[in-house]
Formats: structure tokens, sequence, C-alpha cells
């Protein structure tokens, strides 16, 4: 019986996809894959498609024509997945920074263990990430400490990107009311969980920088973090997100 779902979004990640797909499925089966590729140029979704053939009913594709950020393509995954029978649905980056074999960890956390997010973090037991620079792994530290203090949340990890939510969750959150798109994206859709009344656990995960292709990082996303977190904790003390 198939249990959760991934969604992957992608741009340009000839040089991960095929062997991040063939890495799940080669140890998992339990799991259906959907990749939600923006138009990579470097001809992505033409890798998945070819793979579709292999992995049938199994390896899903959505294609949209412009890149319009993570948190809108994550979005669109979640209404796919929702619109199916899915009970889990994962969030996991195409470049093997999220290491594949922790994915029944998360999944655990919430089939059994009870919770209804189950977020893949870095800082619970120190800081676990491999090969960031030191400024790129104290800025993230520095975020999520930031976002910690404005929010209130009891989370050490806010903006991570490795997350196995309960259907019921995507169900409850309002998908079209959710703002950001970068990692302000990952913040809000905690924020929201957590307004919510949702049980969120932190499953500690080692987090490698990627070793192919590029980051899609760029400093309007840092800036959208910075103050979003203000503006949604401001709102929220208004009762008017959730
Ligand atoms: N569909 C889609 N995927 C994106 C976009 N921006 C980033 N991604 C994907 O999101 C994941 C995380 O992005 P990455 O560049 O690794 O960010 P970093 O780890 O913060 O440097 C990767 O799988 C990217 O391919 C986007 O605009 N659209
Ligand atoms: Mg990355």
């Amino acid at each position: 019986m198939v249990h959760g779902l991934i969604i992957i979004p992608t741009f340009n990640e000839i040089e991960n996809i095929e062997r991040l797909i063939r890495n799940i499925f080669s140890q998992q089966r339990k799991f259906h894959i959907l990749v939600v590729d923006d138009n990579s140029p470097d001809g992505t979704a033409t890798r998945v498609r070819t793979l579709q053939a292999e992995f049938h009913d199994q390896l899903f594709l959505e294609e949209r024509k412009e890149k319009t950020g993570l948190g809108t393509a994550y979005i669109h995954g979640f209404k796919w997945a929702l619109q199916r029978e899915y009970d889990y649905v994962f969030e996991m980056d195409a470049d093997f920074s999220h290491n594949p074999n922790d994915l029944m960890r998360l999944y655990n956390a919430c089939k059994r263990e009870g919770a209804d997010v189950a977020i893949g973090s870095r800082y619970v037991t120190g800081v676990n990430v491999i090969n960031w620079p030191m400024n790129r792994v104290l800025m993230s530290w520095l975020a999520s400490k930031y976002v910690q203090f404005i929010t209130g949340m009891d989370i050490h990890d806010t903006t991570a990107g490795y997350v196995c939510y309960k259907k019921e969750v995507l169900e409850r959150i309002k998908l079209d009311k959710i703002q950001f798109v970068g990692y302000a994206f990952q913040i809000e859709m905690k924020f929201k969980a957590h307004l919510l009344g949702f049980k969120i656990t932190e499953v500690p995960v080692i987090f490698t920088d990627r070793t192919r292709g590029t980051s899609k990082m760029s400093g309007s996303i840092i800036y959208e973090a910075v103050f979003g977190v203000i503006k949604m904790k401001v709102k929220s003390l208004f009762n008017r997100i959730k």
C-alpha cells in the first residue's frame, strides 16, 4: 500500500534528479514521488519523463511554465496530493541535502509517534550541517534563532525544508493564503501548523550541501524571511492568519 507522496521541486537539477529518484525507489516503494519542475532549461523535466516509463504509476511530474519559487511549487504539489489518496506528504530538495535514508524516520515520527508534522532538523543536537561555508551555517542558525524568538515556536530549525506532513495539516492550512515563496515559506507553513495546534516534532538529521548543480538562494529570499516573520507574527496577534 502506498502511504505517502514525496514532493520534489526542481529548477535545473539535471545532475541530481535521476540519482535521487533511483535512490529513493531502490530503498523504498512505500512512497510515490511528484516532481514539480519550473521549465528548467537544463531538461530536468525531460529526464523525469523518461524515468516515468520505468517507474510507471509511481513517479509523477507537474510542469510549470516559469520559475515562480519553491513555495508556490510546493503549494501546487500539496493541492495535487490532496486530490489523491495520500495520508502523508513530504517536502524534499532535489540536491541530496536531504538524505533519502531519513525518509522513514520522518514518516515514523508521524505514523508511529503521533506527530502531525515531522521536521528533519539540523539544530536539535548542535549544528548538523556538512559542507556549508561557515557564514552560511551561521546565517541559517541565526535565522532559526531569530524566528524562534519572534514567533515563540519551540522549534530549533524553523527554516528546514525536509518535512513530513499528515494530510490533515495540509487540509486545514489555507494554502491559497500562504504568502511567502523562499525560506519564509518554510517558516510560514510551520507557524500556521503551530497556530492550528498541530503537534510538531523535530527529527535530528544531517544536512549536506549540494555537490552538484547550483543553489537558487538569493538576497530577496533572505529579505523576505527577515521582514516576513515580523509581519506574520503581528498579523497573528490580531488573529488574522491561520
Ligand atoms: N520548481 C521550483 N523549484 C525550485 C525553485 N527554486 C528552488 N527550487 C528547488 O528547491 C530545492 C532547494 O533549492 P536550493 O537551490 O538547493 O536552495 P538551497 O539549498 O537553499 O541553496 C531544490 O530542489 C531546487 O531545485 C523554483 O523557483 N521552482
Ligand atoms: Mg540546496
